[in-house]
């Protein structure tokens, strides 16, 4: 096939591709701007490369003409989780979604590879908007722990150092990294909610003092610089004490206290 031909396949899925790394990361984000314990920790995604596809065609006996319909990994994206729990909280949400209609899922999971292979695969159809329609095309999502993935990615390229031959020594080293991978991963699961509970903590942390930051700003704007002196010395006080309670009473009396001097102002504007 022409390159230009190849160029004119492979553009819907690079818009796929990069329409649901967005889509995903937005995923995270609405987690985060609600306080919630965000299941996907990142997003990647890439279109599987010419050679790459010819090389399966090749190995699975798959014409051109069935490209389309047979290779379903054209368009492939990755979710990361911290934990093993994470990975099915990911996968509702996905198989919830209207954009995403879910054909086929691979639980190598349940059913660990021979290689040692872990990762949790769902192949959905995904419409995008070209200038000739929509297209329907599929999309290969894969699931995994940062551990699963750390293992993933060293394989594939071992695999491919070695063309797929891998020396026996290199093999069984794979296989006990893959049993140590497990057992990290049921370690971490141990301690999730400890995790889960400081991280959500530390986001609430952050967002209270943006909002006090900004708050603190309006007073001063509002131009009492001396009693912003005083907030800003008490901010400092509680923060130091890492309190989120104290921090979050603190917010709430502050923001009392914004609301009055703001309406104070405007009754009065020589005040200003
Ligand atoms: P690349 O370079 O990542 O694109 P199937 O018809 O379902 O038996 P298929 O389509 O190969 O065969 O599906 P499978 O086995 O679910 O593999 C899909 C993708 O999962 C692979 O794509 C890899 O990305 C990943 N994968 C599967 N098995 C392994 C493994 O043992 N080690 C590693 N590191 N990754 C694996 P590609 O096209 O093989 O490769």
């Amino acid at each position: 096939m022409e390159i230009q031909l190849w160029r004119e396949l492979l553009d819907p899925y690079e818009q796929a591709v990069s329409e649901l790394i967005t889509k995903f990361n937005n995923l995270k984000a609405e987690h985060r701007k609600r306080n919630l314990y965000s299941p996907i920790e990142s997003v990647s995604g890439r279109v599987k490369s010419v050679s790459s596809i010819l090389e399966k065609m090749k190995h699975k006996n798959v014409p051109f003409e069935r490209l389309e319909a047979e290779i379903e990994d054209i368009a492939g994206l990755r979710i990361i989780t911290q934990f093993v729990e994470d990975i099915e909280k990911v996968a509702q949400l996905l198989y919830q979604r209207s954009d995403l209609e879910i054909v086929e899922q691979k639980d190598y999971l349940a059913n660990q590879k021979k290689s040692g292979y872990r990762s949790f695969h769902l192949i959905a159809r995904y419409t995008v908007d070209c200038i000739g329609g929509p297209k329907p095309l599929f999309v290969e999502i894969q699931i995994r722990t940062m551990a699963m993935n750390f293992w993933a990615t060293t394989e594939h390229s071992l695999q491919y150092k070695y063309r797929g031959n891998l020396p026996e020594r290199v093999a069984a080293r794979l296989t006990n990294a893959a049993d140590a991978i497990f057992m990290l991963d049921n370690e971490m699961s141990s301690v999730r909610s400890e995790i889960m509970n400081a991280q959500i903590d530390s986001q609430m942390e952050l967002q209270l003092v943006k909002d006090i930051l900004n708050c603190i700003e309006n007073i001063y704007r509002l131009d009492n610089k001396r009693e912003v002196a005083k907030i800003q010395n008490e901010f400092y006080r509680i923060y130091a004490a890492h309190n989120l309670e104290e921090l979050e009473r603190f917010h709430r009396q502050l923001d009392i206290f914004a609301e009055g001097y703001q309406a104070q102002s405007i009754d009065d504007p020589l005040s200003r």
